[in-house]
């Protein structure tokens, strides 16, 4: 199992999705400090939205094997820097969230583009709530 790193902005998903793979009851709370579970690290969006704390996000993927950014379909900002990924050492994908609140394809494409240029190779696209998409993401977490 790959041990994955979420880093997105405030609400886009992170938490969520950590329960659905984690075969959790969905419950919301505010993430407040990095949270380290045996596959997943779950980072607060604010990690994102401040510079400062970048720093801590590339020392915590240490210990991870992959980074996962994640966009929502519903993000109209832009949340990424451009080549986002050069931050890190490790293999970084994306993922789509909240692809049930796309009312059209063209929400599902922006939030691509996103992470294209933030630097993602591979893009998953789901809705924890729904739990859609969430087998592809646990099977590319499985691979070797
Ligand atoms: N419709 C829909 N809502 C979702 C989905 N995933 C998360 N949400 C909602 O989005 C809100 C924020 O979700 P979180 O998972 O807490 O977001 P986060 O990225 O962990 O946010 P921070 O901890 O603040 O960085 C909650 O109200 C979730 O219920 C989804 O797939 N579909
Ligand atoms: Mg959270």
């Amino acid at each position: 199992m790959k041990k994955i790193m979420f880093v997105g902005s405030v609400g886009v998903g992170k938490t969520t999705l950590t329960q659905r793979l984690k075969g959790l009851e969905l419950n919301y709370y505010k993430t407040q400090a990095i949270q380290f579970y045996d596959a997943i690290i779950d980072t607060p969006g604010e990690f994102l939205q401040h510079r400062k704390y970048y720093n801590a996000l590339t020392v915590t993927a240490a210990e991870a094997d992959v980074i996962g950014l994640l966009v929502s379909v519903v993000d109209t900002m832009q949340t990424f820097p451009q080549g986002f990924s050069s931050l890190f050492t490790k293999p970084v994908v994306g993922v789509i969230t909240k692809i049930d609140m796309a009312e059209d394809d063209s929400k599902i494409d922006r939030a691509r583009q996103q992470l294209k240029q933030a630097g993602a190779l591979q893009i998953f696209e789901i809705s924890a709530v729904e739990n859609k998409g969430i087998a592809a993401l646990e099977e590319y977490l499985r691979e070797e």
